[in-house]
């Protein structure tokens, strides 16, 4: 009897043994991989780093994508820049290189989706209209109606009955994002599919609105409204001479161009541009083993190299 419990208790033990070198071994795994995202969250920090150094570093009185702060950072999408035990890449890119949302016109917004094809057409019953009349159109109404403080829908526009008891923000965005809560903006829209780029590349909700010439996609700066009186024809001569003159190293040397180019061409048009830039946003991305940690930081920097991180957030 005494045998046959001892011969059971010993059982009971092996059993909690293995069970306890199970656990054991799976908390190890869990330590591992806690202690690799914290890892990783360093390197993606290390981005950051880099990304603030090389926009110090760059003191002249213009921004281009020739400029060092953007080209290094380009190449760590290629070549990862190692670090301790993990990796990170690094992108730089210049807010004003985009149209703001707050402060865009109709006009540039419509411009600018047409020329790239942006609309809600894959969606054609989604608020029980068919949205196949004018995707663009819609598009660009649909974000004014988000962003204008009125309750008032524009044709195509959408306001507060169509947002199912959500409210439109009506009012300045804060994060680009917010976008996605517009009735019809679809992620896929949002990030960009099938080869177009997404809003998250063509627009901003930072900055003062001026578009920095050489840093913006052409079809960016061709949504910036005039000039005025332009037929489509002249439209292409003046942006394919006004393009080749990029990167245009001082704002002097463009309203020299305008001047000489068209002298009837009113100074507003040319003061929607600028050639340096003061707002950026940093993504960076660290890698340990198989984790990988995100983080944005929004930066400001001033005519003197100096930097401040404003905003900042890991991506989930
Ligand atoms: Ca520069
Ligand atoms: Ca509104």
């Amino acid at each position: 009897m005494a045998l046959a419990a001892a011969v059971l208790l010993l059982a009971l033990l092996v059993g909690l043994f293995y069970s306890w070198l199970r656990t054991a071994g799976l908390q190890a795994r869990l330590d591992a991989r806690l202690d690799q995202a914290m890892q990783a969250r360093l390197t993606a920090r290390s981005g950051l780093s880099m990304a603030l150094f090389l926009l110090f570093r760059d003191r002249n009185d213009s921004d281009d994508l020739t400029e060092d702060w953007y080209r290094y950072t380009e190449m760590t999408a290629f070549t990862q820049v190692p670090v301790g035990g993990g990796s990170f890449s690094v992108r730089i890119i210049d807010e004003a290189g985009r149209l703001n949302v707050n402060t865009a016109r109709e006009e540039s917004l419509v411009y600018l989706f047409r020329r790239l094809g942006l609309g809600i057409t894959a969606t054609g019953t989604l608020l029980g209209e068919d949205l196949t009349v004018d995707g663009p159109l819609c598009l660009a109404q649909r974000i004014l109606d988000y962003v204008d403080e009125d309750d008032l829908p524009r044709p195509f526009g959408a306001e507060f009955e169509s947002y199912g008891g959500r409210r439109p923000r009506n009012g300045r965005l804060l994060d680009l994002r917010e976008l996605l809560d517009v009735p019809g903006i679809t992620p896929g829209l949002f990030e960009g599919e099938g080869g177009r780029p997404g809003l998250q590349d063509l627009l901003t909700v930072h900055g003062d609105g001026l578009v920095n010439l050489n840093t913006a996609r052409r079809e960016i700066v061709e949504a910036v409204p005039g000039p005025p009186g332009y037929d489509e024809e002249r439209r292409r001569a003046f942006f394919d001479t006004l393009l080749a003159r990029v990167p245009i190293r001082k704002v002097g040397e463009l309203r020299d161009f305008l001047v000489t180019y068209d002298p009837r061409l009113p100074r507003k048009y040319g003061e929607q541009f600028v050639v340096f830039s003061t707002c950026f946003r940093v993504e960076a991305v660290g890698r340990v083993g198989e984790v990988e940690r995100r983080l944005s930081a929004l930066v400001r920097r001033d005519r003197y190299g100096h930097c401040r991180v404003v905003r900042f957030a890991e991506v989930p």
